[in-house]
């Protein structure tokens, strides 16, 4: 079994559970507007930016707006969404991350984190784990939101590997298809039937242990 060099990991959905603040923000900006919404229609934003997020609850109702409107809508859904994760603590952390990034450190693989999120930081600082990786890239450092591999080609770079050298860990489809745009290996974090084009899924990082790495 050959190891990779680094794992890069997407933040929301994998390292902190922020998916349902995401969706309980988005809900509220989607009812104003009488665009009908539920957590399928939520699967298809993970991983996407804000902006991008938005234009594509737009198009769910048929609707168009400036883009001064849409700002105006992403600031609310931020302002909600802001308002929930400011009350997160080392707790929020999902089940086996810590165990998982203690097993990649005794193996030499470095750690980054490839995410779309602009609250990045303030995330990784709530929860404790700001100083834990070797590189950070977020919402606020890429042009291109995902499926485009910008963000983890950015982290790949940034630490000097190569994207084959590096294996993402995604729970969005967005995600998935963005590392293997970049040609990385990408294990999937949450179901076989929405991650499967990933090289691998596993429901989540609990009791994940180095023998991931095999036959991806
Ligand atoms: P923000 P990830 C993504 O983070 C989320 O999955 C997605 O739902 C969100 O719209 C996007 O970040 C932007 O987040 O509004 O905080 O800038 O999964 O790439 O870590
Ligand atoms: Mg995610």
């Amino acid at each position: 079994m050959s190891l990779p060099k680094a794992c890069i990991f997407d933040l929301d959905g994998v390292i902190v559970d922020t998916v349902p603040a995401h969706y309980i923000a988005w809900k509220a900006i989607a009812d104003e507007l009488d665009i009908p919404f539920n957590e399928e229609n939520n699967e298809q934003l993970k991983g996407v930016s804000r902006t991008e997020s938005m234009r594509r609850i737009l198009a769910m109702g048929g609707m168009e707006k400036s883009d001064a409107e849409i700002t105006t809508f992403t600031d609310r859904k931020n302002a909600i969404y802001v308002d929930i994760i400011s009350k997160m603590t080392r707790d929020d952390i999902l089940p086996g991350v810590l165990d998982f990034l203690e097993m990649l450190k005794a193996n030499n693989i470095a750690v980054a984190v490839g995410s779309s999120s602009k609250n990045t930081p303030t995330i990784l600082k709530a929860v404790g784990l700001d100083q834990a990786f070797a590189t950070i890239v977020d919402g606020n450092q890429v042009t291109h939101s995902k499926p485009d591999p910008e963000v983890f080609l950015k982290g790949a770079d940034r630490m000097g590997f190569a994207p084959t050298e590096c294996v993402v860990l995604e729970d969005a489809i967005s995600g998935v298809e963005a590392a293997l745009n970049g040609n990385f290996k990408c294990i999937g974090v949450g179901e076989p039937d929405v991650l499967g084009k990933a090289h691998k899924v596993v429901p989540n990082l609990k009791n994940v242990d180095i023998e991931i790495f095999s036959d991806l």
